[in-house]
């Protein structure tokens, strides 16, 4: 699985895009969803490169993996929408051409601030 430098959050990472940050570590970078689909809509992705999941999964260190699911919570509650401070969120990764995935670089995408609905069309 070949990783496309030039995917539109590569350049985010590297700065040459800019983003609106909610928060930035070792291991992640969140962002605002420039293209919100609920009352909150954040992105968070790994600062290595990793195309999709799978990619990750397969290729990531342990390190980097517990960073990334870490990562989530603290956006969480930075949001204020983490179960145990607020009413809670929905995290998805689409992956590759059935999931729906348009920017190759693993993301998760994190939806609260309202009820998100069903979890599929
Ligand atoms: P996906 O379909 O899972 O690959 O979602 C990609 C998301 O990335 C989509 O919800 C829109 C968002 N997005 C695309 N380009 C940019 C950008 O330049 N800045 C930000 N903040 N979000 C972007």
């Amino acid at each position: 699985m070949s990783y496309d430098n030039n995917n539109i959050f590569a350049k985010i990472l590297r700065n040459e895009i800019p983003c609106e940050k909610i928060y930035e570590d070792e291991y992640v970078l969140s962002f605002y969803d420039v293209n919100p689909q609920k009352k909150i809509h954040a992105l968070v992705i790994p600062k290595g490169k990793y195309v999709n999941l799978d990619d990750f999964t397969s290729k990531a260190t342990s390190d980097e993996i517990v960073g990334l699911i870490k990562g989530i919570n603290i956006i969480a509650k930075k949001l204020n929408i983490s179960s145990d401070i607020g009413k809670g969120y929905r995290t998805i990764a689409n992956v590759s051409e059935h999931g729906g995935q348009e920017v190759p670089h693993l993301h998760f995408h994190i939806f609260g601030g309202e009820k998100v609905g069903k979890i599929v069309e």
